[in-house]
């Protein structure tokens, strides 16, 4: 078999070769043809690239290893015929032993393993025939059989494509397990103490890489990488990526067909969208946030200038705790219907967090919103790869700096120490540069929102930000006093829409109890 280089699969196509050829000099099970192509299938469906779920979990196990004192490399044979160099790089990189552990365990595989594994540079081959005396509770089967030296004795062992049954077993022996597996939902996936998932070809140079950088990084770095990690959020968001990547590859929105008044022609909205750059010194402009269809129709009637349809979705109407989980799916629905609410006033949405994480990952999901109605949207923090391509393709952008509720680990005010201030500073010099409509300042001193509105061209809109920003954005629900206290110090409460509502139910209750509901007026007859 020859792909050729300009086949579009390719890359895809000469790793099936190397396993072919691993299968022919018996190095690779009859199975492992199989169990590759089962790999193969959920890595088109991740886009085959390494997700940053993948690059997560790259870096906790880079300082997993590099914390070690006994880490071991488990080879079987589709890991020796696809990256044997590698990983005997990677075993002298982090000090580890590599031990041969196959499922159809014969002595000619090991020992074909073994020998392209030396002729790949290792000194020494763990777990060979006899030496694998050692056993692994739990397991049935040579598969159980382990050396001393190697797996038996380590603290963290790193198992690319492994089955669910040894992980377990390994976790149970009290073993730090590191799985490479394209199977999210694999048994081996959920057991593993680090799951990176994601293809080994891709996986194991990353890794090499990660530790190159890692390994003269403080050990607080370390650290943190590894305390910030958690394995089964970061398995959640690898299957919400193959959720995404189907999302993004079929470019249909999943919606349900609502019947309804028609969204309006969009480039008149991005024109009056655009049209914000000229009030940096006029009129302060008012944005607010909406989520359904009867609020936006409310707003729109007040002749304030953007609406948005904000991620604040999550807190505001999901009753979640943050934004993080927010989808692009949930946010393309109550983009819809606030587009087709508001007639007159211009909508933006909120990219959603891991919506924009590469160009072609911004351009897809920003259309996306463009065609439910939306004339333009809101990206969090100064990224510079997904402003550029929407901006190129005309598609407004609203920036945002300061406390970026997608990424943040605490809810407070940001600047009041000078490296964060200069920081966001910076951020709001380098996006006024970027082409973007206005500015969000979230959350900040207002002498740095002072500082940054009267050094940059473009408009600044605030929401705790003081009084300086060249408008001011709030949470509708928080405005109306429907949200729960305590809210932030910034949100003033102009009704008190919670007790209004209460009220208004416990006196339907008191009419429906007492037989004044319905009177004459409300009855047909
Ligand atoms: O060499 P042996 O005798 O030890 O046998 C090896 C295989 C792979 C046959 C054995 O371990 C096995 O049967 O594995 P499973 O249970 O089929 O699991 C293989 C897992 O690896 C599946 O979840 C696949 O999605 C995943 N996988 C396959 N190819 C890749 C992969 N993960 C990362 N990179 C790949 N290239």
């Amino acid at each position: 078999m020859n792909a050729g280089m300009v086949h579009p699969r390719a890359e895809s196509l000469h790793i099936r070769e190397k396993l072919v050829d691993g299968f022919r000099a018996g190095i690779v099970a009859e199975a492992g043809l199989m169990a590759h192509g089962r790999g193969e299938a959920f890595d088109y469906l991740l886009g085959e690239k390494t997700g940053s779920h993948a690059m997560r979990a790259i870096e906790a196990s880079a300082a997993t290893l590099l914390f070690a004192t006994r880490p071991v490399i488990s080879v079987n044979g589709n890991a020796a015929a696809l990256q044997a160099e590698n990983i005997v790089k990677l075993a002298k990189i982090v000090n580890a032993g590599i031990e041969v552990n196959l499922y159809y365990r014969s002595a000619s595989r090991e020992n074909a393993i073994k020998l392209l594994l030396e002729s790949a540079g290792a000194e020494h081959v763990l777990g060979i025939g006899e030496a694998a005396t050692a056993r692994l509770e739990g397991i049935g089967s040579e598969r159980r059989r382990i050396d001393p030296q190697g797996i038996a004795a380590a603290d963290v062992v790193l198992v690319p494509l492994e089955d669910g049954d040894r992980t377990e077993a390994l976790v149970k022996a009290g073993k730090l397990v590191i799985a490479i597996d394209l199977n999210p939902l694999s048994r081996t996936a959920r057991a593993a103490s680090i799951t990176i998932v994601d293809n080994i070809v891709r996986a194991i140079p990353a890794l090499l890489e990660a530790i190159q950088t890692l390994k003269t990084a403080p050990t607080e770095q370390l650290e943190a990488k590894l305390s910030s990690f958690d394995n089964n959020k970061n398995l959640n968001e690898a299957t919400r990526a193959i959720h995404q990547h189907l999302l993004l590859v079929t470019n249909k929105p999943t919606l349900p067909k609502i019947d309804g008044p028609p969204n309006r022609p969009s480039n008149r909205r991005a024109d009056s969208l655009n049209q914000l750059r000229h009030r940096k010194n006029g009129p302060k402009i008012i944005m607010l946030t909406a989520y359904d269809f009867q609020t936006a129709r409310i707003i729109d009637q007040t002749g304030i200038d953007i609406i948005l349809v904000g991620d604040s979705l999550g807190m505001a109407f999901q009753g979640a705790n943050n934004t993080k989980a927010v989808s692009m799916e949930q946010m393309l629905y109550h983009a819809e219907i606030v587009s087709r609410a508001a007639q007159k006033t211009p909508v933006i949405a909120d990219m959603p967090a891991h919506s924009y994480e590469n160009e072609q990952e911004a351009l897809t999901n920003a259309k996306m919103f463009l065609d439910v109605g939306i004339d333009g949207v809101k990206i969090e923090g100064y990224k510079p790869v997904a402003i550029n391509i929407l901006v190129s393709n005309k598609i407004p952008v609203i920036g945002h700096i300061g406390l970026l509720p997608q990424t943040a680990d605490r809810y407070s005010v940001r600047g009041r120490d000078t490296n964060e201030a200069n920081q966001i500073f910076n951020d709001a010099i380098a996006l006024d540069d970027s082409g973007v409509t206005a500015i969000i300042l979230e959350s900040i001193t207002e002498e740095l929102s002072k500082r940054i509105t009267e050094t940059i061209k473009t408009p600044t809109i605030g929401i705790g930000a003081g009084k300086y920003c060249d408008g001011q954005v709030l949470v509708t629900p928080d405005l109306l006093g429907l949200t729960q206290t305590p809210t932030p110090k910034y949100v003033k409460k102009y009704v008190k829409l919670d007790e209004s509502i209460q009220n208004a139910i416990s006196q339907f209750k008191l009419d429906v109890t007492q037989g004044a509901y319905p009177d004459r007026e409300h009855t047909y007859y």
